[in-house]
């Protein structure tokens, strides 16, 4: 029996294949495409129909095995309004849009940030998508809307014609209530939003239906169902965690770094409230109690900038390993980074402001980077350990950063403590373990994330020397915490 994962990230989407065989999951990709947002007229957004034009072509590809499921997951915040028709009211807009830079502080200033996170949970990030609807309020586009969908959610309506809202990705929205994981509707009046657009919510695993007729005759699939999985790309990526104990640290690498820890509940301490934590909903009403550091962005942003693409990756790194180590670091969750643009000189801007040396050339600048990210996946796990009692014995480095081995090893120096790297496909594996469940063939998260760990080599990275040097250029950075 096989099921098809679509799996959309910011920069790249995959449809993936899989099957479970003597406990092991084998996977083979059949389709991967390139994403990225455009700037239109009014602003940077996604193609939607684009990306739904790749699912099929990708799903076509998969027809000869017969997947009896499809489960889409995406980055998560975005949205598409659709009008009383069904119909798509424009292209989606990328969180990295800057329409909401003083729209989320407004928001926050006239709730107050206390009462906001002790409904949703939530980190403050200028993006979330009660963010951007207060930034939409009063437009001809919200107000013609007669529901939201998010993105992974307005994939399976153009896959089976139905309306929903998955739980997990529902959960980043800000307007989820991080206690019952039910719609706050005061909190979407608050900022001018109609709660009736949001669609009715379901758990992963869940069946959404059939694909519609002319899906059927575009793909050549007949009797495939389309199955609600941990649609917030994150929650499938820690689901795809080889855990074998409960006492471990994930960081989901790719454009971000979702660096925490997986919880039983919430944590919405005044504490954790100020050192922005986010409670996001995991499979199985887990917590992901992480913060978003910039991540593999910034490397990305300064290859853009200079011009060279991923196959320049391997020589930048081989410099990078050979530049000084811990010459200079930046804050990885600073928003000075947050906007397309040209990261080395953002980074200069900030080792020049924080008295520290500019790097020099394209080696330093990326030693920087992955030093930084280092740091702050150490400064996001202490924290995390601390405000959630959780021990911490191993970390997790899943996602496309842990072919990178610089990085790997930089973060197990960092923090003292053991890494380990893989799988890198974690998302579209968790995707397809929570389609498999659905089929009946696997139980409970432990038992999912021991067929991961049957299923992968993975790298095991141990600390070298102690963190002393770690420790100095955290307190160069931060002097005052
Ligand atoms: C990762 C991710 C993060 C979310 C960000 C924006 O791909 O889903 O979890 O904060 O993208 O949606």
């Amino acid at each position: 029996m096989s099921f098809a994962a679509v799996d959309l990230g910011a920069s790249s989407g995959r449809v993936v294949l899989g099957h479970i065989a003597d406990g092991r999951l084998r996977t083979r990709e059949v389709h991967r495409f390139g994403n990225g947002a455009v700037r239109l007229t009014d602003g940077l957004h996604w193609d939607a129909v684009g990306l739904f034009r790749e699912i099929l072509t990708g799903l076509r590809l998969a027809a000869p095995d017969a997947p009896v499921s499809v489960g889409v997951d995406s980055w998560a915040v975005d949205y598409g309004l659709l009008d009383e028709s069904g119909g798509l009211l424009g292209e989606p807009f990328c969180y990295r849009d800057s329409r909401t830079d003083s729209a989320a502080r407004q928001v926050v200033e006239s709730i107050g940030s206390a009462e906001l996170f002790a409904r949703n949970g939530l980190q403050f990030l200028q993006f979330n998508t009660i963010f951007q609807l207060a930034a939409a309020a009063g437009g001809a586009r919200l107000a013609a809307a007669r529901s939201l969908l998010l993105m992974p959610d307005l994939m399976g309506y153009w896959l089976t014609g139905r309306q929903g809202a998955e739980l997990t990705n529902a959960s980043t929205t800000g307007l989820l209530d991080a206690r019952t994981h039910e719609w706050c509707p005061e909190l979407a009046r608050a900022v001018g939003f109609d709660p009736s657009l949001l669609p009715p919510l379901h758990r992963p695993g869940a069946v959404l239906g059939k694909l519609l007729p002319h899906v059927t005759e575009e793909t050549g699939l007949a009797e495939t169902s389309v199955v609600a999985v941990g649609s917030h790309d994150t929650a499938s990526a820690v689901v795809g965690v080889p855990a074998r104990s409960p006492n471990f640290a994930y960081v989901c690498t790719g454009t971000w770094s979702l660096t925490g820890v997986e919880l039983p509940g919430p944590v919405l301490t005044e504490e954790a409230r100020a050192a922005n934590f986010t409670n996001e909903v995991g499979v199985d009403g887990t917590v992901r109690f992480l913060r978003n550091i910039m991540g593999l962005w910034l490397l990305q942003e300064s290859l853009r900038t200079w011009g060279l693409g991923p196959q320049d990756l391997p020589a930048l790194l081989a410099e990078a390993a050979r530049a000084e180590p811990l010459a200079a670091v930046v804050d990885a969750e600073d928003t000075r980074f947050f906007a397309p643009g040209d990261m080395p000189t953002r980074i200069a801007e900030s080792c020049r402001e924080t008295a520290q040396p500019v790097p020099e050339n394209r080696g330093a600048v990326v030693r920087c980077v992955l030093e930084s990210l280092a740091l702050a996946h150490r400064r996001a796990i202490r924290a995390a350990a601390e405000l959630s009692g959780r021990d911490v014995e191993v970390v997790h480095l899943v996602g496309g950063g842990a072919h990178n081995e610089l990085l790997c090893q930089l973060t197990a120096d960092a923090l003292g403590a053991p890494v380990v790297a893989g799988p890198t496909e974690a998302t579209a594996i968790g995707n397809l373990l929570v389609q498999a469940r659905a089929a009946g063939q696997l139980g409970d998260l432990e038992q999912l994330r021991e067929v991961v760990a049957a299923s992968h080599d993975l790298a095991h990275y141990t600390p070298r020397g102690t963190t002393a040097a770690w420790d100095r250029a955290e307190s160069r950075l931060f002097p005052h915490r």
